[in-house]
């Protein structure tokens, strides 16, 4: 490996764990292993609202060479920057739903302005040979923010979710601004190939840009910007671990007894619109309905941790979901059997992956997903003797390194329905060579490997260092 520079900065929304105590998901064991090795901090929201805003004190806890700082937000911040411009504007507009997304020039302005907070209270905290990498959509502009600031090192952008097509994104007040934004990194990262060939196509038709090599664009002023795709793995040997530990075990059995010999057939996902858990319930009604022989020999277990239960999407959609799946069970059970249960609650991760072994079936369904960790970490919690099946939406990220699932189009019932059926009835050894090659790529592809390759093409020279800077 070439000679690392400076320390890690790591900006995003919420930081940690550094430590692994059965916590951590894969993204941030992935960036707390990067942390370790090279040093550095990991900046954030401390998760407190408080009035002080501005003025409130930076919050540093120290563990052997990486720092965790945070900053409180006020509430009005979080009603502006988090519930309303990056929740009620992007996330949606990112995931395709124009239908539902809201465009508040208020929220614009709070989401800015916390962006060039946090950039004037990290800035002076960096050293000229750090490698700055800042996460997610709630950040497009802390990267603009920290030039403004002076800071003159490597920045780095990674975008978990997805980036829509142009004629989609165009519809945001502030598009051009927003992407605009981005080109002021040196290297931009995306899920997918899909991903990066929409902000391409954005910087092209919007903004003047030149697409140089598919890699990289070129501003209307000169400078290169690196534009890849970067997708995102997880801690397979660690999940597959906590997949045959105690607390996994105890969970194994307890979805066993529940099940009693049925198949089971789980869901695991945050409470939200884009995961297609709507769709999902459909697909296994209609299983019911037009397969009278599979009625009491099947059994869904949906995990969907309440998330963002703020805003009125989430509550309609958790309404929605009791409802569907009071409907299911109010026409289909019987005295010994409940079709479909919902849990809301949080689990570790040895027991979410105990939980995972148990399945035979697992539905990742997603109308739009920038990877899906779900998917991964269900293939590395089974036991290659005697795998579950992953049905998966063709619109998940995941779908790209993970061919082998059964594909689906979660908008189409049938479908949906048809990939049940072929699952439960799928032979052994289908189901090994299945899971078997999707293994192979989720254990190659880590969460830790992730890391190290973006480290790797943002420590790279890059033309920009002989450019003149413009800003
Ligand atoms: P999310 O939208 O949160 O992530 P996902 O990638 O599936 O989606 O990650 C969810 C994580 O939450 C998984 O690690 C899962 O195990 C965990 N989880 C779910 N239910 C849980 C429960 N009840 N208890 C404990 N843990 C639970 C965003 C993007 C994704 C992208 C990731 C990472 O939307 O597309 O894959 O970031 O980049």
């Amino acid at each position: 490996m070439a000679e690392q520079s400076g320390r890690l900065v790591v900006v995003s929304n919420r930081v940690g764990p550094l430590s692994d105590e059965g916590k951590a998901g894969g993204l941030a064991v992935g960036l707390a292993d990067a942390l370790r090795r090279r040093g550095g901090l990991w900046f954030g929201w401390s998760g407190e609202i408080s009035d002080a805003g501005s003025s409130s004190e930076l919050k540093t806890e120290t563990h052997g060479s990486t720092s965790l700082v945070t900053i409180d937000l006020t509430q009005d911040e979080i009603d502006g920057f988090y519930f309303g411009y990056a929740n009620r504007s992007l996330w949606p507009l990112l995931h395709y739903r124009l239908d539902i997304a809201s465009f508040e020039r208020s929220s614009d302005r709070v989401y800015r302005a916390v962006n060039r907070r946090f950039a004037e209270r990290l800035a002076p905290q960096l050293e000229a040979d750090d490698l700055v990498w800042i996460h997610d959509y709630h950040f497009f502009y802390m990267g603009s923010e920290l030039r403004r600031a002076s800071y003159d090192g490597r920045l780095g952008y990674f975008l978990h979710i997805p980036f829509c097509p142009p004629e989609m994104l165009t519809a945001l007040p502030a598009s051009h601004d927003l992407v605009r934004a981005l080109l002021d990194y040196d290297v931009v990262g995306f899920q997918t190939e899909g991903d990066r060939r929409n902000f391409v196509a954005f910087c092209v038709q919007e903004l003047g840009a030149e697409d140089v090599d598919g890699d990289r664009v070129r501003t209307s002023d000169g400078r290169v910007v690196r534009a890849s795709a970067f997708p995102i793995g997880i801690d397979a040997e660690g999940f597959a671990e906590f997949a045959t530990s105690e607390e996994a075990r105890e969970h194994e059995a307890m979805v066993n007894d529940i099940s009693r010999g049925r198949h089971q057939i789980v869901g695991v996902d945050r409470m939200d619109y884009s995961k297609g858990i709507v769709e999902r319930f459909r697909g296994f009604e209609q299983l019911l309905e037009d397969h009278p022989e599979e009625r009491g020999q099947v059994q869904f277990l949906q995990v969907a941790p309440l998330s963002r239960s703020e805003l009125e999407a989430y509550v309609d959609l958790r309404n929605e979901l009791e409802g569907l799946a009071g409907n299911i069970n109010g026409r289909f059970a019987t005295l010994d059997w409940n079709p479909i249960q919902i849990l809301v609650n949080g689990f570790t991760r040895r027991a979410l992956a105990g939980i995972y072994r148990a399945a035979q079936v697992c539905m990742v369904t997603p109308l739009r997903d920038g990877m899906n960790l779900v998917a991964k970490e269900f293939i590395a919690a089974q036991d290659p003797a005697d795998p579950g099946v992953l049905i998966l939406s063709r619109f998940a990220g995941a779908r790209a390194e993970l061919p082998e699932a059964l594909i689906i189009n979660p908008y189409s019932t049938d479908d949906v329905t048809r990939a049940l059926l072929q699952a439960l009835k799928m032979p052994l050894e289908e189901r090994q060579r299945r899971h078997a090659a999707m293994r192979e790529r989720v254990f190659r592809n880590t969460a830790q490997n992730w890391c190290e390759t973006f480290l790797a093409v943002l420590d790279a020279p890059a033309e920009r260092d002989l450019q003149p800077r413009s800003w």
